[in-house]
């Protein structure tokens, strides 16, 4: 907190030392403050539009000036953006990779030109090291447990012998899609009434999580006691595909999401999905913290993973707080 407080104090004088600058009172002593490129992955979720509020917000808050880019889901679109950045010479980059691989060479063109690069929300591989300084995002993995301890407890709780999952999953090669299924599939392994029938990809989108709904429905009917739902746009797009069977969501199919945002609670409370588990899009602070710091040439902490909780039907739920995304 004091050192979020002092950082806000730094961009306030940065931002008077601007000022005063243009003014041409004081032009050889102008601090130009820190500019950071930022390259968004798109507008797919109720989840990518808080962080992108949150990172504009910030932005303003600690008096960075923000080169904001959506890549409209796009990979290339990001590598451009990237190499614009890297052209406009600016302080730092960030960005939230859309896929894990296929980054080292726009890379290491950020690290030819000396501009040191964070991660946000999601992780890349890449075949060199030190390519990026550090990552602030989500443990995936932890949510992927957290959303499987949540189903083992209702199985003990219902006493099921034999539990059938679908898995919806998030875009292939992405790091919450890689981690939420593994931290997922790992705890129920010791598990013997957990099986997973089917594990199919739906993008993190609405009209592609009705679509895998439709064609898992199709398919196993009424076998279906679970679905296990990377975000809440595919659980929300899977809902009324269920409704429209004789199976009721939230009682007679299990409903597990990720996220939390505020139509996955409201959907919570009326009963139709059994549990969410957080996902935070606030990481603007983190962010430009970390940026003033790689600015100044101090060292940053390689991975910031924020505290996430979840809300579920064990809950009062009726006293969740307005989540803001
Ligand atoms: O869960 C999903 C989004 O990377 C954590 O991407 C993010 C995921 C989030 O579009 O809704």
């Amino acid at each position: 907190m004091l050192r979020s407080k002092a950082y806000r104090l730094f961009g306030i004088l940065l931002a008077l030392v601007f000022i005063t600058g243009c003014t041409g009172a004081a032009e050889e002593t102008a601090d130009p403050g820190l500019l950071l490129g930022f390259s968004q992955i798109g507008s797919e979720s109720a989840w990518r539009i808080g962080n992108t509020r949150d990172i504009e917000r910030s932005a303003e808050e600690y008096g960075v000036s923000l080169m904001f880019e959506n890549a409209n889901q796009s990979q290339e679109n990001q590598i451009d953006a990237i190499r614009r950045f890297i052209a406009y010479k600016v302080d730092v980059i960030a960005f939230s990779p859309i896929v894990e691989d296929g980054w080292d060479n726009v890379l290491l063109e950020a690290k030819d030109a000396g501009i040191p690069v964070i991660l946000v929300d999601r992780d890349i591989k890449t075949e060199i090291d030190g390519l990026t300084t550090c990552l602030i995002g989500a443990d995936f993995y932890n949510e992927g447990v957290m959303a499987a301890q949540y189903l083992i407890r209702k199985a003990d709780e219902l006493g099921l012998e034999n539990v059938n999952i679908v898995e919806i999953t998030g875009t292939e090669n992405s790091t919450p899609m890689e981690q939420r299924q593994a931290g997922f599939a790992d705890t129920i392994a010791d598990d013997p009434r957990m099986h997973i029938l089917e594990s199919i990809d739906g993008d993190f989108i609405t009209s592609r999580g009705a679509e895998c709904m439709r064609y898992l429905l199709e398919t196993y009917g009424e076998d279906i006691d679970v679905v296990y739902s990377h975000n809440d746009e595919m659980t929300l797009g899977a809902l009324p595909e269920i409704e429209k069977t004789n199976m009721v969501p939230g009682k007679d199919i299990i409903i597990i999401s990720i996220d939390a945002g505020q139509e996955a609670i409201d959907v919570l409370k009326e009963g139709r999905i059994n549990c969410v588990v957080e996902c935070t899009p606030n990481l603007g602070d983190e962010l430009m913290e970390t940026a003033l710091r790689l600015k100044n040439g101090e060292e940053v902490e390689a991975v910031i993973h924020p505290v996430e909780q979840i809300f579920s039907d064990e809950m009062d739920v009726s006293a969740i707080e307005p989540r803001g995304y």
